[in-house]
């Protein structure tokens, strides 16, 4: 049976970068898949801390980007990783499961953690488990996400596979990571070697879900580009990174193939370019934009969805802990 799943952290500043990458696709995902969990992962964003009021807020305000961006409640299930205990639960199995090894390749937690990794949390040392547990708790086997989660994804098929062969049953699926369209890897505005990120001290980096049209225009922009115009050919935008990062936003949000946009704008300037790019941008986001206030002033509908979403998922998780369990050996009376 092929089931996804998928989640977003409530880290606060959701972008576009997280929408192209993640969130768009599960929107069409929905059609293809009948059996869909989208999860708010909120353990995941304690890694790193947060003030309790703001995780709150934000757990809320992804959840309604989620459905703002046409995500629907009624065909998925959409909730919030801490409302189900088997996502701990299976984490600390799969932390007796995974090799310190594995963990210390991890180049998210070499990011994140940066020179100072004594001072990081086990939690984020230990995510790329909880990310694992996230899936398999329900024996996903497709994982829509961005480029940046590849070897997370890749960790995730390797515990089951351990785990599998540890315990001597097939309990667990590989899964199948979906890095899907053109927008896979979205750069920061300020610096085509960083992707967009919620974490960027810079606001001008990126294009939050929360931005006003004028912002959204002014951010384009401003965006970092090179002295030369845009190529006409694909092979012109290597080594320009900034350029390129430009270039597929415009074809991620247009649909269209890069060298598709390449022969409309080859050979001009990147002010006109980025002006049509920022109107292009808020005309994609803004029906999301307005879908999305309207959910956040109705925070007892989104509440009520998540714990709804909670109780089906929980219901899936329920017996696969079980099994897990038993594999394990813990005594059941
Ligand atoms: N820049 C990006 N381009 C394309 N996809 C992206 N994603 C994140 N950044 C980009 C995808 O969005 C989904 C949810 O990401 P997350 O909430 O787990 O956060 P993250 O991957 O750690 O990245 P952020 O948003 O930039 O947060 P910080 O600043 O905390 O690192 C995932 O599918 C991810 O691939």
């Amino acid at each position: 049976m092929k089931r996804i799943f998928s989640g977003v952290q409530p880290t606060g500043n959701l972008h576009l970068g997280n929408y192209l990458g993640a969130i768009r696709n599960w929107v069409r995902l929905q059609d293809d898949f009948d059996d869909c969990l989208f999860c708010v992962v909120d353990m995941h964003a304690i890694t790193v801390w947060q003030d309790p009021d703001h995780l709150r807020a934000n757990t809320l305000e992804t959840a309604s980007a989620m459905m703002a961006a046409g995500v629907d409640a009624s065909r998925n299930v959409i909730f919030n990783q801490s409302q189900v205990a088997g996502h701990a639960e299976l984490a600390w199995i799969f932390n007796c499961v995974a090799r310190l090894g594995w963990l210390e390749r991890m180049t998210q937690f070499k990011e994140k953690a940066g020179k100072d990794k004594e001072r990081a949390s086990v939690g984020l040392y230990a995510y790329p488990n909880l990310m694992a547990a996230d899936i398999l708790l329900y024996k996903g086997t497709h994982v829509p996400v961005g480029e940046d989660q590849k070897q997370h994804l890749e960790l995730a098929r390797d515990i089951a596979a351990k785990f599998n062969h540890d315990y001597g049953q097939e309990t667990f699926p590989i899964v199948e990571p979906m890095i899907l369209g053109t927008g896979t890897r979205i750069m920061s505005l300020k610096n085509g070697a960083s992707k967009m990120s919620k974490s960027d001290p810079s606001d001008l980096s990126r294009i939050n879900m929360t931005d006003d049209a004028g912002s959204i225009i002014r951010k384009i922009r401003k965006a970092v580009t090179d002295p030369d115009g845009l190529p006409s050919e694909e092979v012109g935008l290597e080594g320009r990174p900034e350029a390129a990062n430009l270039v597929g936003i415009f074809a991620a949000l247009a649909g269209r193939d890069i060298a598709d946009v390449l022969s409309q704008f080859g050979g001009q300037g990147f002010g006109t370019f980025k002006q049509v790019l920022g109107e292009l941008a808020v005309d994609k986001l803004s029906p999301i934009q307005d879908e999305m206030r309207r959910l956040m002033a109705d925070q007892t509908y989104v509440g009520q969805v998540l714990t709804d979403g909670a109780v089906q998922a929980g219901a899936i998780a329920g017996p696969v802990i079980e099994e897990v369990k038993d594999r394990v050996g813990f005594f059941r009376s």
